[in-house]
């Protein structure tokens, strides 16, 4: 029978992205129930020719529900979640709330499928899986296929992250001081606080003691849970740019084994779920606009490292739809894989 699923957090620009991906890979539902906040609720939205009235998240909104994807920022999953499990709901969590969890399997399905084998739906036992964060998620789609021919022993990234990672109304701060600031008017600073528009600044999650954010060290830590593999090197700088809804990152791979460019770009060929830009004579390569709203991550500029020997490293550049590949595309991908 088809499942029973619910969307926690349908209002925001994950909770919508999570509709237009359910539609667009036809996933099999029986029911499925729209749930807010109590701002949200009663709010009207119409899904596949069926209209909805939003409903007001409770504990009992998960009586009956088999599968409720949750993307209602990290409190709201710390309480809803375990509710949900306890009445037998199988929770995707978007949230960061769980991801370090030894309990709770971290998942990229293209990466580590193997972490949620334990999890079935149907058995009436609740479970929560976490969706990493987006900027770990596009990074491994295109870094993991190379680990796995040649070992990763430490990776350099960069990112150059879109408004969307900040939420709907971090999207629409740009497209307002955008204006603001063409029109020669000072910018509404709500979201961020500085200015976005023509700007790019330092990631605004908050800085920890050792002088990385916490954007960064989830990189850190959710590569070594996601890889399985404690030992690996991972150092990141995260920043925010004026770009609408795909993040970009600039990763540096050093091996164990060397891997040339050739074959690299071979491998990342023929890897599911990414697709090569990598066009030196018409320095065609991926960008954020190119992959807005396509699921694929785009990978390009893969090129050796000069500065290692050997073949023991490459350079290269990726970029993903947050939203889409980076949030609800992989948690209805988990979703699938539960089916
Ligand atoms: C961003 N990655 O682009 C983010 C925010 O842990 O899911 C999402 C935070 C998270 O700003």
């Amino acid at each position: 029978d088809a499942p029973s699923i619910a969307v926690v957090g349908v209002t925001g620009a994950v909770g919508q992205e999570f509709l237009s991906v359910l539609s667009d890979r036809d996933f099999p539902y029986s029911s499925i129930k729209m749930l807010a906040s109590k701002r949200s609720a009663g709010r009207r939205l119409t899904f596949e020719n069926n209209e909805y009235v939003v409903e007001e998240l409770t504990p009992e909104s998960f009586d009956g529900v088999d599968i409720a994807l949750f993307s209602a920022g990290g409190s709201i999953s710390k309480k809803f979640g375990p509710i949900a499990v306890e009445r037998g709901t199988i929770v995707v969590d978007n949230s960061s709330a769980f991801r370090m969890d030894e309990k709770v399997p971290l998942v990229i399905p293209e990466v580590n499928p193997e972490a949620m084998e334990n999890i079935k739906i149907g058995t009436g036992k609740g479970a929560i899986i976490a969706n990493p964060n987006c900027s770990t998620i596009i990074c491994l789609m295109a870094a993991t296929p190379l680990h796995k021919k040649a070992k990763v022993v430490r990776m350099v990234v960069s990112t150059y992250q879109a408004a969307s990672g900040a939420g709907a109304a971090a999207m629409e701060e740009l497209e307002l001081q955008t204006r603001e600031v063409l029109e020669g008017r000072p910018p509404t600073c709500k979201i961020f606080n500085q200015q976005y528009a023509f700007n790019i600044f330092s990631h605004n999650a908050s800085v920890l003691p050792n002088g990385y954010n916490e954007e960064e060290m989830k990189m850190v830590k959710e590569t070594r849970k996601i890889w399985n593999d404690k030992d690996i090197k991972v150092t990141a700088t995260c920043i925010r740019v004026p770009v609408m809804r795909a993040h970009a990152e600039s990763v540096n791979l050093q091996f164990e084994s060397p891997l040339d460019e050739d074959t690299a770009r071979d491998i990342l060929k023929n890897a599911p779920g990414v697709v090569v830009i990598d066009d030196r004579e018409s320095n065609h390569f991926p960008t954020p606009l190119e992959v807005s709203n396509k699921d694929d991550v785009a990978v390009g500029r893969i090129r050796q490292d000069l500065s290692l020997d050997g073949n023991q490293g490459l350079d290269i550049f990726v970029c993903g739809d947050q939203i889409r590949k980076g949030a609800a595309l992989n948690a209805i991908q988990i979703a699938e894989m539960l089916l």
